[in-house]
């Protein structure tokens, strides 16, 4: 059937009309058909999802909407932006009109207007005006002292500190993450490179090698998905003999102190996500899955080592541990760098379900979880996946094995950056 109305509004209008032409028709059907809709599947694990970005001024503006949200405490309304924000990720090209999103998932109306108002005026007031809040502003700043949550900041905001200067002023009595995350501000909000990161690696494989020979170190996070930066650097460590692993976390952390390479360490037993996911614990070998925070002191001698490295440059040798270390004792203004690393111990039956659950991005994490919960009645953590309809849990010794219980396409590290 036809639509009619822009006939009778035309004559109502008393503008000339052309009645159906039927080559003006055929001309507007083939606009149509040029702006395509786009379509998805609706969970983030289920696309492929690069940092190859499209649509980088859409993300960014929803994305600064969600990290507003969490940090005002409305997880919900972040995780509906931050939904938003990797479904246009996905997309495989730049989106020019609200036409093109008819049938896309997870594309809420509060979304949709903030892609309305950047599509229209190239900017979203809202993201804009969010940018310049004192209140936002404050609560990054504060946040991005390690240590401090968004409870701290909003309590310190509270009694009127909203930065740094006036924090050091008040004399609040600080924890020793907090002094440590405030002696190394500038450091800690400076992104990690590639080069860094391959630094940092250098140094954590051989305290590895030197306490566990055998025992083996994969890095994760950010940096395995093929970021070029990231706020800090992350590892999971492993030993191929079940049980061997038991220890390990001490011995690394006490060869890079006595070494001269972290500014501060704490190791915990109950991580974030082993306090949360509760039906997939694992009860046995719980208690030696670890973790541990930590701010290195990489020395500039071993950054420029990983950018050499990196960079295949003639002669150029990733500095060695014990070289490094020597330079930390090295004199001149401050020839090192504090970098935040973080290092997670599992013995090799939990290893595939550590990797895919410390490789996120957060958000596909979150999904992967939704997915097994709702759609396959399981319960996926980093430890394990259980399976409530056969009661028992499903064993896996790669990531391929565990999406292949899911029932999932296998998707690779590099397209999890959703
Ligand atoms: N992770 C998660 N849920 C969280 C925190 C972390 O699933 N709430 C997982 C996914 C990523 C991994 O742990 C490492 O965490 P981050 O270092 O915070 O993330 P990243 O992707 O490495 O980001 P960045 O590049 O900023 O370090
Ligand atoms: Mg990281």
């Amino acid at each position: 059937l036809l639509d009619v109305s822009w006939f009778t509004e035309s004559m109502r209008a008393g503008r000339p009309v052309e009645i159906l032409d039927r080559h003006k028709l055929q001309e507007q059907q083939m606009n149509e058909v040029e702006v395509e809709a786009f379509s998805t599947p609706s969970y983030a694990c289920q696309r492929r999802t690069t940092l190859d970005n499209h649509n980088a001024v859409l993300t960014d503006a929803l994305s600064l909407l969600a990290e507003n949200a969490e940090l005002s405490d409305e997880d919900g309304r972040g995780v509906a932006f931050r939904r938003a924000a990797a479904v246009l990720k996905s997309l495989p090209e730049p989106v020019t009109g609200l036409t093109q999103l008819r049938g896309l998932p997870c594309l809420g109306g509060h979304s949709l207007r903030v892609i309305k108002d950047v599509l229209e005026n190239g900017a979203s007031s809202e993201a804009e005006a969010t940018k310049q809040s004192e209140r936002f502003k404050a609560l990054k700043v504060l946040t991005g002292i390690f240590g401090v949550g968004v409870k701290t900041a909003e309590r310190w905001i509270r009694d009127g500190i909203v930065g740094l200067q006036q924090l050091q002023l008040s004399e609040r009595p600080l924890n020793r993450a907090q002094r440590a995350g405030l002696r190394h501000y500038e450091d800690l909000n400076r992104p990690v490179t590639r080069a860094e990161a391959a630094a940092v690696a250098a140094v954590v494989e051989e305290a590895v090698a030197a306490v566990l020979p055998g025992a083996r170190t994969t890095l994760i996070g950010g940096f395995r998905r093929g970021k070029l930066t990231g706020h800090d650097v992350d590892f999971l460590m492993t030993h191929p003999e079940e049980g061997r692993e038991a220890g390990l976390m001490p011995k690394v952390v006490s060869w890079l102190d006595s070494q001269g390479f972290l500014l501060y360490q704490k190791t915990t037993r109950n991580s974030y996500l082993e306090a949360k996911d509760g039906p997939a614990r694992p009860p046995s070998n719980m208690d030696r899955f670890e973790r541990c925070y930590s701010i290195f002191k990489l020395p500039e001698e071993a950054r420029r080592g990983g950018e050499e490295a990196r960079r295949g440059a003639e002669e150029a040798e990733p500095c060695s541990g014990a070289a490094a270390a020597s330079q930390v004792k090295g004199e001149g203004p401050k020839p090192w760098r504090a970098v935040r690393v973080d290092l997670v111990v599992s013995p090799i039956s939990q290893f595939a379900f550590a990797l895919l659950g410390w490789t996120g991005s957060k958000l596909f994490e979150r999904e992967l979880r939704r997915w097994a919960g709702h759609e396959k009645a399981m319960s996926l953590s980093s430890h394990a996946l259980y399976d409530n309809k056969q009661s028992r849990y499903l064993r896996a010794s790669s990531e391929e094995e565990i999406f292949a219980h899911l029932g999932l396409e296998y998707v690779p590290p590099s397209e999890r950056n959703a």
